[in-house]
């Protein structure tokens, strides 16, 4: 980890068209304004947003936070649902972990329900919209300084 710490926030496929489809959903707000709603409650910490629509480059993107940051918030889009692969990457973190969604998925379609994520995330937080990214990205601060202070 660098000497000044880093939160990485990574976002799942088709997150790129927030703001552009589906508002009932998943809210107005776009991507641009999830990063800037990010980095505003980051309270000075570094932040690293980044967003793919490929399953291996946000697998090589968790690698990227093992090695680079102190914390990890991560919208993991549909591959939350889907991905054993994502689940692996995730297990070889030491850092803490917040599962993020704009909505709450427990509401939604069943096979919204299962989280390979969930099992090895610090906390969730969901269904608040943009705003959940704050709320996250919060307590992935406070988690970080906890950590720092122990
Ligand atoms: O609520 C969330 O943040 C989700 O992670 C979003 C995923 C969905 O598959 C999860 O179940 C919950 C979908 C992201 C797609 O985002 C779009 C936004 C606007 C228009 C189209 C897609």
């Amino acid at each position: 980890m660098p000497d000044s710490p880093v939160l990485y926030v990574l976002n799942g496929p088709n997150l790129n068209l927030l703001g552009t489809r589906e508002p009932a959903i998943y809210g107005s707000a776009t991507l641009a304004d999830a990063e800037n709603v990010a980095k505003a409650a980051a309270g000075g910490l570094a932040v690293v947003f980044r967003q793919t629509n490929h399953e291996g480059q946000l697998i090589d993107w968790i690698h990227e936070a093992g090695r680079e940051a102190a914390g990890l918030v991560l919208n993991p889009a549909a591959y939350g649902h889907t991905s054993v692969a994502l689940l692996d990457a995730l297990k070889s973190l030491s850092i803490p972990i917040v599962e993020c969604h704009l909505s709450n998925p427990l509401a939604r379609e069943s096979f919204r329900h299962q989280s390979y994520v969930s099992p090895v995330a610090t906390g969730i937080v969901s269904g608040f919209g943009v705003n959940s990214y704050d709320l996250a990205v919060r307590a992935a601060v406070t988690l970080i300084r906890e950590r720092a202070a122990a």
